[in-house]
């Protein structure tokens, strides 16, 4: 595996590459464009700037989170052509650049949703939570505006202002889009980039929905291992894969995680590791990632991980604010810093178990 930092560019994130090389372990860096509009074609010149910036800091850019998907594509408008266009050549450029995973996500309207920015743990410490009654009180169209004032200024990627200006005009585009449909134009769109990705050996990486069932009733399919599954054969090519997302697979507790990944050989690409703490089914927190802290048990998922033979990059997901950090909610430094010591703690310990059997 290839332990990895999220990072979002010089521009934005108060985190510097410095200090992300100084975690222990730490070998690159997942990052994107961000002023790019979803659609948007990137320049090769713009990508090897960025990969410039990454490499002289002693790092790699081990993925791109995310290349953005144009609301046309999945809606399946008839203007998608030319942004899928823009996609393929987007990849094209990203592979000549030596760049080979890309994460994206097929959610309709709201990337991942959560209902408090600033819980505040018995510890001090604050986490993002989630809770259905908050949500089903919500006015979609207030979301953004319920949580805006727990952001400290930062831009959250999925939640940039301009695009929850138009969000009553995206709900009104959704109205035909049912999961069979979004199924359907994820199926198109895949097709159209597969002969790109296997001529530049890229890595398509789905992050699953994020809580994984639907909200507001839009469609939301990538939630379980019989969709997921369903996703892979539709598109039956190794390109087409999975961005393994624990928070976001585990928000429901009938999915059983090491299971799931186990049966995804070969098509994760991409691990987010972290883990959840619930209250009840529909009220959970982003916890620290130990398995004491929550209740997955990440012994498990990180060894179902190791026996499926994963080598791709791997990030801590989400952390909690801790020791007065102030920053974009779930990224900061230290519990992510922490989370990936803890993840190559237990790596370390599943693979000289297994060499020694
Ligand atoms: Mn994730």
């Amino acid at each position: 595996m290839i332990m990895s930092f999220r990072w979002y560019g010089s521009k934005q994130d108060k985190i510097s590459l410095k200090y992300i090389r100084q975690i222990p372990g730490m070998k690159g860096v997942i990052t994107t464009l961000y002023d790019k509009m979803p659609g948007e074609l990137w320049e090769y010149d713009e990508i090897m700037a960025m990969k410039k910036e990454v490499e002289d800091a002693g790092l790699i850019i081990s993925g791109i989170e995310s290349v953005n998907i144009h609301d046309a594509i999945k809606i399946g408008s008839p203007d998608r052509e030319e942004y899928i266009d823009n996609y393929i050549k987007t990849l094209e450029n990203l592979g000549k650049a030596g760049i080979h995973m890309v994460c994206y996500n097929f959610m309709p309207v709201f990337d991942w949703t959560r209902t408090e920015l600033a819980r505040v743990l018995p510890d001090g410490s604050t986490v993002l939570a989630y809770t259905q009654e908050a949500v089903d009180k919500i006015n979609p169209e207030n979301m953004f505006e319920s949580i805006k004032g727990d952001m400290n200024d930062t831009v959250m990627p999925g939640w940039e202002p301009e695009r929850m200006a138009k969000i009553k005009e995206l709900f009104e585009m959704y109205k035909e889009v049912d999961s069979e449909k979004l199924f359907e134009n994820l199926k198109y769109f895949l097709e159209r980039i597969m002969p790109v990705c296997d001529e530049y050996d890229i890595n398509m990486a789905i992050h699953p929905d994020d809580p994984a069932w639907s909200v507001f009733g839009l469609p939301r399919i990538i939630i379980n291992k019989e969709n997921i599954l369903r996703m892979m054969k539709m598109v039956d090519n190794v390109h087409n894969g999975v961005t393994f997302c624990t928070g976001s697979f585990g928000t429901n507790l009938k999915n059983d995680i090491p299971d799931m990944i186990r049966s995804l050989k070969g098509r994760i690409h991409f691990a987010h590791v972290r883990n959840l703490k619930f209250h009840s089914q529909d009220n959970f927190e982003e916890s620290a990632h130990l398995s004491s802290a929550g209740d997955f048990d990440m012994y498990e998922i990180m060894k179902a991980l190791y026996d499926i033979g994963f080598d791709g990059p791997i990030r801590p997901d989400h952390g909690r604010m801790i020791w007065d950090e102030v920053g974009m909610p779930g990224y900061g430094l230290y519990d992510r810093a922490l989370g990936a010591c803890y993840l190559q703690g237990l790596w370390e310990a599943i693979d000289k178990n297994e060499k020694r059997k």
